[in-house]
């Protein structure tokens, strides 16, 4: 329309809230029964999702459309807290090797992440992340205590994104959209606390100087410890050099690597220490019990998870995760022949 202009959005005027469901008992439960209906494993996980997909369908109106809106607006938040969901009724011990558990003889849990998965997008594998599976067993790992990976528990796990590696250079673009975390088992002293810091009150809390640097490709990633360690021979593989946020700047973009940012300048260095600081300031916590799921935009924030103590014994706490595209269409040229959903 002649001499009409959209209205300028200032750097990140936008302001995040958390999302928050829980559940009534019934719609529980309406839940479990339809989940009860596939007895085994997902085998066929199109046709897994197709029936999780009806389980889901049955939500209330209005908790199905906050979820769905979750998924598919820019202006929604970056994390929504589900509690409530269906529980199997026997959990075997948690596995201690970051392996999915051979010992799992009921799959609610894997439906309900599945079914939430699904109301956001497509649940996708990656060969580098746990082998290319679809459902991510995020538990403690002995040898990895200490590392900024998944595997850690004796450590802060940075405020980061999750990322994969990509010839391409930018390790950002392949990754997945949302993830999903739906827990089993908390940890025994019910430390474990996951972090969500939206990219709008980030910026609000850096101000101008130093978002304009963060936009700035000053900055490299490495790829995640998982490729690192298993496809690197533990060298460090870093990505071209990137801006740590991008985009419009009413809706900003972040990404940050869990196993290292590599800064190209020493302003750089300051806006990352920044960032980091603004982080912890403006983060939303969760504590993760059975029966709550955490979704996460990939893209409109980070997340970060605080120490806990890892046993090994069987009782350590247990999460499953997916991650979630949108759409595969993007990410096509990194198709496994042969298969639909691994990258
Ligand atoms: O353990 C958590 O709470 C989050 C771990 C994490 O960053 C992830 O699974 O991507
Ligand atoms: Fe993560």
């Amino acid at each position: 329309m002649p001499g009409a202009h959209a209205t300028p959005v200032s750097e990140c005027e936008n302001t995040s809230v958390v999302g928050h469901i829980l559940l009534p008992d019934d719609v529980r439960d309406t839940l479990a029964d339809g989940l009860a209906e596939l007895a085994g494993p997902p085998g066929d996980i199109d046709l897994a999702m197709t029936h999780y997909h009806q389980v889901f369908a049955r939500l209330p109106l209005a908790t199905l459309q906050q979820i769905l809106d979750f998924g598919r607006h820019n202006d929604t938040p970056g994390a929504l807290y589900i509690r409530n969901l269906p529980q199997d009724a026997q959990l075997p011990p948690t596995p201690w090797d970051g392996l999915p558990s051979r010992h799992k003889s009921t799959f609610v849990s894997e439906g309900t992440l599945l079914g939430l998965s699904g109301l956001l997008g497509e649940p996708v594998g990656f060969l580098t992340e746990k082998n290319g599976q679809v459902v991510h067993d995020i538990v403690p790992v002995k040898e990895g205590a200490t590392t900024q990976t998944n595997q850690g528990s004796a450590v802060f796990l940075n405020f980061h994104n999750d990322i994969v590696h990509d010839r391409t250079g930018y390790y950002d673009i392949a990754n997945p959209d949302f993830l999903v975390l739906n827990c089993l088992r908390a940890d025994r002293a019910q430390a474990a606390t996951t972090f969500y810091a939206d990219a709008r009150d980030i910026c609000r809390m850096v101000g101008p100087d130093a978002i304009r640097v963060l936009r700035s490709p000053l900055f490299r990633m490495n790829a995640p410890g998982s490729y690192v360690r298993e496809v690197a021979g533990d060298a460090d593989v870093l990505s071209d050099p990137v801006p740590m946020i991008k985009g419009p700047a009413g809706f900003p973009e972040i990404s940050s690597a869990a196993n290292g940012v590599h800064t190209l300048s020493p302003v750089a260095e300051t806006a990352l220490a920044l960032l980091q600081t603004a982080c912890r300031a403006v983060a939303h916590e969760f504590k993760l019990r059975p029966g709550h799921a955490l979704l996460i935009n990939n893209r409109k924030g980070l997340h970060a998870r605080s120490r806990f103590v890892g046993h090994y014994d069987g009782q350590d706490r247990w999460l499953q995760r997916t991650y979630v595209r949108r759409s595969q269409w993007q990410i096509r040229y990194r198709a496994v022949p042969g298969t639909r959903r691994i990258h």
